[in-house]
């Protein structure tokens, strides 16, 4: 049975008055793809098939680290964090999952938290570690680093709150472990960096020698913050080169707003993937740093590129080529519900466009050195509006053709304003 937070009878009204306007649309693309040899239908099954989890910590509103704005009706506890992702879920039919935070959400029964979630229409997906801040009582500080850190009390400390987290996993029915240290340095000199990897890599095979034999540990890089001069696993180097020498159930997740800024992130995910290493992401996007702006905000085609790489990776698989998608954002400005619907929609579409791409004129081109033909074969694959494809495979799902419009008629926001406690002040990065 399940219960979800808005009314059937809403969505279909709404889909109702749109369905003719999208139908034709829909026929009218059909015909334009099929010109070019591409089945619509094909390529909606594709979409239909494809999903992205959420974090729960994205049902919130963000900050930054000066402030946060909380807005009424925000959630303030994981079970309120779910029925946010089920109405993302609900209207958008693309985001199943949901990746939990501990101990931000701990509770007392997970069991009884994955049967709440199967209720709502959702899953789990990668538990997410925290070592980055101290919690009330907690016996040993996280401020001089937690995996890495040079007291072996520290690093143990963190090492048996990831192993509690594959714990509460395994009764979640996840199958990831994503860990992101903030361990690394402010100062030249503060910490040697050669004995700072190796502390971090020794704590991390105790972890990784704890993962049931179905799990992986997707390690995250992040090039600064809230280290500023040096940072442990700074970049995708550092990555790979910890899951290689972990082994061959650690990978790597890519957050694309982890990089320096213009990297070509789109080359990274295709050198991950040759070494069998490319494990998950996190989507959002940048314009200076690790904004965690929505995704699609701002660079919409090195989104697109991405997936791109993502498709010509599932061409040629390696070592069970599967990886673990996931929006990672923080609203600062907008209704956080209505951020990750825009973003699980341009995730979408970049996808979407991606499996457009006509693969045998970009081979063709590739290995003929006509460089033009083989840009512009991406060029009309970027260019081609694929809306109403992802609008009709959401409303055959059930989900609504309108996601936005309908969740602001829903006022899903304003019954919760009468519902929840208030969230409170402070700094608010995530
Ligand atoms: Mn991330």
């Amino acid at each position: 049975m399940t219960n979800l937070p808005i009314s059937a009878d809403l969505i279909a009204e709404m889909n109702a008055a749109q369905t003719e306007a999208l139908e034709e649309d829909y026929a009218a693309l059909g015909r334009k793809l099929a010109r070019g040899g591409i089945d619509i239908d094909a390529i909606k099954t594709r979409v239909a098939g494809f999903s992205v989890a959420v974090p729960s910590w994205g049902a919130g509103r963000g900050g930054t680290r000066f402030a946060k704005f909380p807005i009424p009706g925000e959630p303030t506890n994981i079970h309120e964090k779910l029925e946010d992702c089920a109405v993302i879920q609900q209207l958008s039919r693309v985001t199943p999952r949901v990746s939990p935070h501990f101990p931000w959400d701990n509770v007392s029964d997970y069991a009884g938290l994955r049967e709440e979630a199967a209720h709502l229409g959702l899953g789990f997906d990668a538990v997410n570690s925290n070592t980055f801040q101290d919690q009330p009582g907690q016996t040993h500080t996280y401020a001089n680093g937690s995996l890495a850190a040079q007291d072996e009390a520290t690093r143990l400390q963190a090492v048996e709150h990831n192993i509690e987290c594959i714990e509460i996993g395994r009764q979640l029915g996840s199958t990831d472990l994503t860990v992101w240290v903030g361990d690394g340095t402010n100062f030249p000199g503060q910490q040697d960096l050669g004995r700072s990897l190796d502390r971090y890599l020794e704590a991390a095979a105790l972890v990784y020698a704890a993962l049931p034999d179905d799990w992986r540990m997707l390690l995250e890089h992040k090039m600064f913050e809230p280290a500023f001069y040096s940072t442990v696993i700074s970049d995708w180097g550092s990555s790979i080169l910890a899951a290689q020498e972990l082994g061959p159930k650690a990978k790597c997740l890519v957050d694309l707003g982890h990089h320096a800024p213009n990297v070509n992130i789109e080359q990274i995910v295709a050198r991950l993937h040759r070494f069998g290493k490319l494990g998950g992401f996190h989507f959002n996007d940048s314009k200076y740093g690790d904004d965690d702006l929505d995704s699609g905000s701002i660079n919409p085609h090195q989104l697109f590129l991405v997936f791109n790489e993502l498709v010509e990776a599932e061409l040629d698989p390696r070592d069970g080529f599967n990886p673990s998608y996931m929006i990672d954002q923080s609203h600062n400005v907008t209704d956080p519900i209505e951020s990750m619907l825009s973003s699980a929609e341009a995730i979408t579409q970049c996808f979407a466009k991606a499996q457009l791409v006509d693969r045998e004129a970009l081979h063709a081109a590739q290995e003929a050195n006509d460089t033009m033909i083989a840009f512009q074969t991406l060029r009309r694959a970027y260019n081609v509006d694929v809306g109403p494809i992802i609008a009709k495979a959401r409303a055959e799902a059930g989900g609504a053709i309108d996601a936005l419009e309908t969740y602001r008629l829903s006022q899903f926001r304003r019954r919760k304003a009468q519902e929840r406690k208030p969230v409170g002040l402070g700094a608010g990065i995530v």
